[in-house]
């Protein structure tokens, strides 16, 4: 197939699962167009059958703020037309659903059906779809794609519940590649890191509010009082990135605590974690915590949004209650005071990886939607794109 995919090109769940998805579609045989305002960070080289289409934002004295939506919808028909393409699938709803839906009905207009997917990743539905200024074109930007996919049940349902969306959405979770992502023996990093043995534990984010690393450094602290030789990694930038320091001087935890700042790829450095902790107020699926389960890490997380459907309560690692850092703390204390059950949940951790979420097991799942809805649109009349 030709496919084209649309996303944030930037540090972030959604690009990173649009890009992964583009790779391992074109390692299958397909030609992927990639269109976004910079090259997607995950990118990496460009293979024969991947291209990648920059969309240029103009500046003109009039545009104080240049209309990235028509920008990237011009791109969208151009790429189309010219690259052939059989479906075009968008990542985040907002801008990139409402382009695709323009794109379509332009493309009507010259006898070309182009059928249109959007992938809700969370936030386009959680937080900036629900902006007032905003619901109507969201809720219509959905309604009006041929096929809709959510990362996870939660979020499938949490758009049923808070959008007036009358369009069929199909789960399809995120996925891992678990030969990158799996357990590397970096002891000398390790040694460096944990000189008299120490446990390590990590927590990767974009420090926004809602991932509450406030929490992590507390549970951090906590142990640390409590006489814990633990050592902690904190890998991400982001808005609450200060405050989060400035927290860890006020506990007196700043030497054993190393702000690593944007890493990529986070594998090495997962290899070395003994616990990933992602006490977040909200995760539709928490990509953060399947790449750490996937590295053999278990991790302990708020059972919030999808993260239940990933992490298995007392088996591939605990879930707690959202803002309970006493039960937070507890947990900690489970995994570091019993080797054995943290072994054991780093290699259920691991299978469940590559049992549930691998991408050999996902991929196929977007081929076989995609077919379908290249199918549902085939048979019906190119007029009815008109009226969209
Ligand atoms: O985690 C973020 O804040 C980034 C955000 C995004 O849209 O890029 O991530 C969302 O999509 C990821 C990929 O599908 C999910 O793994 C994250 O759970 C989700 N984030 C939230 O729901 C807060």
């Amino acid at each position: 197939m030709n496919i084209g995919i649309a996303c944030y090109p930037v540090y972030g769940g959604s690009g990173v699962v649009a890009t992964e998805l583009g790779k391992a579609l074109a390692e299958r045989g397909h030609d992927v167009h990639f269109m976004s305002y910079s090259m997607p960070f995950r990118l990496g080289h460009i293979k024969d059958n991947i291209s990648f289409h920059e969309v240029d934002v103009n500046s003109y004295p009039l545009f104080e703020y240049p209309p990235y939506t028509l920008n990237l919808t011009s791109k969208m028909v151009d790429v189309v037309k010219h690259g052939n393409l059989d479906i075009l699938h968008v990542h985040y709803a907002i801008p990139h659903a409402t382009s695709a839906v323009l794109a379509r009905q332009i493309l009507a207009g010259e006898g070309i059906k182009i059928p249109v997917i959007t992938t809700l990743h969370g936030t386009d539905i959680t937080l900036v779809g629900r902006d007032p200024s905003f619901a109507s074109i969201v809720d219509y930007s959905i309604n009006q794609s041929d096929g809709v996919t959510a990362v996870s049940e939660y979020l499938k349902k949490e758009t049923l519940n808070s959008c007036l969306i009358k369009a069929d959405i199909r789960a399809i979770p995120n996925f891992i590649d678990t030969d990158q992502y799996s357990p590397l023996n970096k002891d000398h990093f390790k040694l460096a890191l944990c000189p008299n043995g120490e446990k390590l534990l990590v927590h990767v984010s974009n420090f926004r509010p809602v991932k509450r690393v406030a929490d992590v450094i507390q549970m951090f602290a906590r142990l640390k009082d409590d006489g814990y030789a633990v050592k902690m990694l904190l890998v991400g930038d982001g808005p609450d990135r200060m405050a989060t320091e400035h927290l860890a001087r006020e506990l007196n935890v700043m030497d054993d605590i190393r702000f690593l700042g944007k890493q990529e790829p986070v594998g090495e450095i997962l290899s070395v974690a003994d616990i990933f902790v992602l006490p977040s107020g909200s995760e539709t699926f928490g990509l953060a915590a399947l790449e750490a389960m996937s590295c053999a890490v278990p991790v302990i997380a708020t059972d919030v949004g999808g993260l239940p459907e990933l992490i298995q309560d007392g088996i591939t690692g605990f879930l707690f209650p959202l803002g309970d850092v006493d039960a937070l703390v507890d947990r900690a204390k489970q995994m570091l005071d019993n080797d054995d059950l943290r072994m054991k949940m780093a290699q259920a951790s691991r299978k469940r990886a590559i049992d549930s979420f691998s991408k050999q097991l996902i991929v196929p799942m977007y081929e076989s939607y995609y077919q379908e809805i290249i199918d549902k649109v085939e048979s019906r009349p190119l007029s009815l794109e008109h009226q969209s």
